[in-house]
């Protein structure tokens, strides 16, 4: 056995060959658009994480929109099945979203109650000699939400139009529409739909189902030069801005967004209230009815903002950080759903400007005091004035040099970028050097947690009490940045609960740092490996650390909106919290894996001892390479050896090779922790071994996905917990009889369960069972 085996440089452990250097000056101009672009990003996915708009563990987003609750992708993630939003991302990169059972798309929801779609326009066109070469009639149905009377315009251009809509409101038709008719392009007014060459008309309330239909009079004759064509849609009014160049071609446009009304239920909030099991309105929320009571909506209180559909959806504004929001004087103090106007000490009054504001107290001080006050003043300002410039000048060249940092990992990009965007959304946390070296001590040898390959981990405290792990690269190579901007590409794609969490980043310092949540227990390498903490390892916890690390890279490979190839999958990659929930981190080496691309061929990197040895022949990155590091893991958790040992004979040095031996001579037991074979039955631990086998398959094909192996791992666990397989001998009998009589538990001779189905982002294992239980 070899528990202690330090003095191996984590570095030497990576094998990892460099592409050709490109020319310095492009990949510093490509590398800090990159930074800028994906640090947007990580902004957008920060502001989510801090206030959150999904249930936990679910898909906030489908391609470019955002999803928040009662909408969702997954089971169990939305309200109902009114709320079901279909992400296609099969077909579509970036994926798209539809409204349940339809082909609608969406395009934006908010939580406020709008639902942008795209709808087809209406056209009729003709050919120069007045026959008709193209016309249809689209129509829209909806089962439950309504097109907005206040955001939309039924529209229709042309010169020879007339345009109508038919629609459906509650269960009565209606119709409507406009005439267009002009001999000249001269008279039509561009901006505006006036009347001459396009009409407008308002839509109905409460409209669920219409169709449009164009006709011409004169079948365009006389005027085809300059108008073919008439169209009629209805379009959300803020996003029509007509131009006579419309009249002449609109024909590569196909669709045109349209805003719907969304609410819950059809009842109202005062029904609602009498059955509080129905109450969707969740923490600093309220109920509102829509229009007369056909259904209801929530929204946050005043002073809070959010997603008022969850638990903790609406979070107090702080309106103390905007001047807009608050009306203080001098100083502002944020109060829940409020905030309050102080005022310095020596001063009296409401604080507020619109009130009486502040004004000095009546002092008694006399004008000679005040003219001693006044030179001493003066000249201590002089004093200090002067050590001040120097101390300045030598502090403005240490800012100038983190501003030249900040430009060059594309700080300024952002910052643009920032500013523009809306300031009461929260942004990203961008994270200030001062910040971070004040968190570490000045980056301290004593905080430092980890090393790798990649950069060194420190642990440390920011200023509101949070610890957390920040993670800097060690040498200034372009590659190790290229690894960071990657990382936080890959981690603004994941939210899941097996994920280490990405807080933010700085970008003053020469190397960009990376801020993560701070996982108390280590990696799953020391609590292996490391005798003390490997005996408070049961093969319970062992066998639930294996299934959340293949959930988690399963969900990694197939549910996450782009595939994501891991690529580094170890024992010091899995960290552990207090629970020893598992937690993946280090996606510096990660690959997004475009939807059209089985393989990826790349620069072979990963560790030694985990490290695919078919990826390592034909450089193809495929989604099987995890799953051998994977399988290496679960023999490492099996045996508790490591993955390569110097100890253990030349041809065992291996783990795989050791394991894969032993397997052959049928001495399994022999190499096992000493817990597994106390702790778990023979069969449940072949069981694991037969999978962990053909994890390590030469032949990628011949893997299991990492799907079939989170399934089958699951199972197992779900099976420890009904019956706990505890190797016992007096029920081991009984046990085994009990397995017979039910057919639907048996394990098939592959290894594989029967009627075991898993859904890997809502991590829900559902196992269908006989009778009798
Ligand atoms: C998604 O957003 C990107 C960048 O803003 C844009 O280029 C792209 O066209 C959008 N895709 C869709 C389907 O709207
Ligand atoms: C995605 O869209 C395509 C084309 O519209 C369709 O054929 C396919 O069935 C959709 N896939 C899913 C999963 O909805
Ligand atoms: C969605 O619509 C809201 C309100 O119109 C707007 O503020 C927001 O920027 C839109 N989001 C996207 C991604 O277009
Ligand atoms: C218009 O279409 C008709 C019927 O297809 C055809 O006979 C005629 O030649 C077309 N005219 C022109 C100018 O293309
Ligand atoms: C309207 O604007 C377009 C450009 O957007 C221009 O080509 C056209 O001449 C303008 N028409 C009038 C009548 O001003
Ligand atoms: C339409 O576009 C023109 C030029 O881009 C702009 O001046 C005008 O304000 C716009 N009108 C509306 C209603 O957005
Ligand atoms: C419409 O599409 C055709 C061919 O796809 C192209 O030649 C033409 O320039 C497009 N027109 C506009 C206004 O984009
Ligand atoms: C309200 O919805 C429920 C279930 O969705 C339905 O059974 C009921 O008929 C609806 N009531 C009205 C007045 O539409
Ligand atoms: C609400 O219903 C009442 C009576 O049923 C009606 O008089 C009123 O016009 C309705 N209001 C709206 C906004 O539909
Ligand atoms: C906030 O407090 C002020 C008085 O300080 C009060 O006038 C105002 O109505 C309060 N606003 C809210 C949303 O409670
Ligand atoms: C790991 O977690 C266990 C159980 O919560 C705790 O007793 C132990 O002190 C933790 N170890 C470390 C290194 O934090
Ligand atoms: C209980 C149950 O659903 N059993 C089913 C398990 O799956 C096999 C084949 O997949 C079915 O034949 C059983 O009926």
């Amino acid at each position: 056995m070899c528990y202690y085996m330090s003095g191996i440089n984590a570095n030497r452990n990576i094998l990892r060959t460099h592409l050709p250097p490109k020319t310095r000056s492009m990949g510093d101009e490509r590398r800090a658009w990159h930074l800028a672009l994906v640090c947007l990003l990580l902004a957008a996915v920060a502001a989510a994480e801090s206030t959150p708009i999904a249930k936990l563990d679910c898909q906030d987003r489908c391609g470019n929109v955002s999803i928040p609750y009662p909408f969702g992708t997954t089971t169990d993630c939305y309200l109902n099945e009114d709320f079901y939003i279909a992400c296609n991302s099969t077909h579509y990169d970036p994926p798209r979203a539809f409204l349940t059972g339809s082909n609608i798309e969406v395009t934006n929801i908010t939580v406020e109650g709008k639902l942008r779609i795209m709808q087809f326009i209406a056209r009729d066109c003709y050919n120069k000699s007045g026959f008709p070469v193209s016309s249809n009639t689209p129509s829209i149905t909806l089962s439950k939400f309504r097109v907005s009377d206040t955001d939309n315009k039924f529209v229709a251009i042309g010169c020879d139009t007339e345009a109508t809509i038919q629609g459906v409101q509650d269960d009565k038709g209606y119709t409507s529409g406009c005439i267009s008719k002009c001999d000249s392009i001269d008279y039509v007014d561009n901006f505006t739909c006036s009347g001459i060459g396009c009409c407008q008309t308002s839509i109905a309330k409460d409209v669920g189902y219409f169709d449009i239909a164009v006709r011409s009079y004169n079948n365009h004759q006389g005027i085809w030069d300059f108008n073919p064509c008439s169209y009629g849609f209805v379009v959300e009014e803020n996003s029509f801005n007509f131009s006579s160049n419309y009249l002449r071609d609109l024909q590569n446009v196909t669709m045109m967004p349209m805003v719907l009304d969304w609410f819950i239920g059809n009842e109202t909030c005062e029904t609602i209230k009498t059955k509080s099991s129905d109450d969707v309105c969740q923490g600093d929320s309220t109920c509102y009815n829509v229009d007369n009571g056909s259904g209801y909506r929530c929204k946050c209180l005043d002073g809070y903002q959010g997603d008022p559909y969850l638990p903790n959806g609406c979070q107090d504004i702080d309106e103390c950080k905007d001047p807009n929001l608050n009306k203080c004087e001098k100083i502002c103090e944020n109060t829940k759903g409020n905030y309050t106007c102080l005022c310095p000490k020596g001063y009296q009054g409401d604080g507020r400007t619109d009130g009486t504001g502040c004004v000095a107290n009546q002092s008694g001080g006399s004008l000679i005091i005040e003219l001693t006050v006044g030179l001493g003043v003066g000249i201590t300002v002089l004093i200090a004035g002067s050590t001040w410039s120097y101390w300045a000048f030598k502090k403005w060249k240490l800012i100038k040099l983190k501003h030249k940092f900040f430009r060059q990992n594309g700080g300024l990009m952002l910052q643009q970028e920032l500013s523009r965007r809306d300031s009461s959304t929260e942004t990203a946390k961008i994270f200030s050097a001062e910040e971070l070296e004040t968190a570490t001590n000045n980056y301290d040898e004593s905080r430092i947690i980890g090393r790798g390959g990649y950069g060194t981990v420190y642990k440390g405290t920011l200023s509101d009490g949070r610890t957390v792990a920040i993670k800097k690269s060690q040498v200034v190579d372009e590659s190790q940045i290229d690894q960071f901007i990657n990382e936080v590409v890959v981690l603004s794609q994941i939210n899941h609960r097996n994920v280490v969490k990405l807080l933010g980043c700085c970008l003053e310092t020469e190397v960009p740092l990376l801020v993560y949540e701070f996982i108390t227990n280590g990696t799953l390498f020391e609590h292996i490996h490391n005798k003390s903490k490997a005996s408070s390892l049961t093969f319970e916890t062992r066998l639930r650390i294996a299934a959340e690390t293949a959930g988690v890279l399963s969900y990694l490979h197939s549910s996450a909106s782009i595939p994501i190839i891991h690529r580094d999958v170890k024992s010091t990659n899995i960290l552990l919290d207090d629970s020893y929930t598992a937690k993946v981190s280090d996606f510096g080496a990660s690959r997004l894996v475009p939807l059209d691309q089985a393989g990826i061929s790349t620069v072979v990197q990963g560790t030694l001892g985990y490290l695919d040895p078919e990826y390592l022949q034909t450089s193809q990155l495929t989604e099987k390479s995890d799953v051998y590091s994977f399988g290496v893991v679960l023999l490492e958790l099996l045996t508790g050896q490591k993955a390569l040992c110097f100890e253990r004979l030349e041809e065992d040095r291996n783990l795989a090779m050791y394991f894969i031996s032993a397997l052959k001579e049928d001495r399994l037991v022999q190499i096992l922790e000493k817990c597994v074979v106390d702790e778990a039955k023979i069969e449940m631990v072949e069981e694991i071994g037969s999978l962990a086998r053909r994890c390590l398959r030469v032949k990628g094909e011949e893997r299991p996905t990492m799907k079939e192996v989170a399934m089958e791992l699951e199972g197992l666990r779900m099976m420890l917990e009904h019956h706990p397989w505890v190797n016992n001998d007096e029920s081991r009998l009984e046990e085994t009889e009990y397995l017979l009589g039910e057919p639907s538990l048996k394990i098939g001779s592959n290894g594989g369960m029967n009627n075991v189905t898993y859904d890997s982002i809502t991590d829900h294992i559902i196992l269908q069972v006989g009778h009798g239980r």
